[in-house]
């Protein structure tokens, strides 16, 4: 069981508080896509990947990052039962999409980089330290359900 203290759950939600969902969630799964090219592979779906520019403007990527984000305010929203709220999310990752869990972890980094570049100086190392941890638990728990 993951405990919090009062200061990271206020930064956790402060960052959420204050988070643009299509713009930060689109270059987060841009990033990773772009980055770490055999993300790709699981997005056969997406249309035009061809390229980094073609990622960056492909709507349909745009949209599956902000799905990605708002899988996130579960979390948030349910900090002390984290495992418990991504259990389906797990089953449906590795039984039906076959996502490498390996995965999960290169997009929270990437999405580490995008926040730290919009917050710029008020992404200090207590916000950091919070946020990695949050994003370990969330990473921890999509991948509870693989075997
Ligand atoms: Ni992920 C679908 C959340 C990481 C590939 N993913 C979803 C959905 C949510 C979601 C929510 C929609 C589920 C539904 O329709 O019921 N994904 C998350 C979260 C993370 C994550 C919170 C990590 C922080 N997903 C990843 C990674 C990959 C990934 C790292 C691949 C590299 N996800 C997918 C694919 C789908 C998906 C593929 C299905 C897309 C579609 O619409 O066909």
């Amino acid at each position: 069981m993951v405990e919090w203290t009062e200061q990271e759950r206020s930064i956790i939600n402060g960052i959420f508080a204050n988070l643009d969902y299509e713009d930060i969630g689109s270059k987060a799964l841009c990033r990773c896509l772009i980055v770490y090219p055999w993300t790709q592979r699981y997005f056969g779906a997406f249309g035009n990947l061809y390229n980094a520019e073609a990622i960056k403007t492909n709507p349909m990527i745009a949209a599956h990052g902000v799905k990605i984000l708002h899988g996130l305010d579960r979390a948030v929203k349910n900090m002390d039962d984290i495992k418990a709220v991504y259990s389906e999310l797990s089953v449906l990752h590795s039984e039906k999409l076959h996502v490498d869990p390996d995965n999960f972890r290169l997009l929270a980094d990437c999405l580490t980089i995008v926040i730290a570049a919009k917050m710029g100086p008020a992404f200090n190392a207590d916000t950091q330290a919070a946020f990695q941890k949050f994003l370990a638990v969330v990473v921890s728990a999509l991948g509870r359900q693989y075997h």
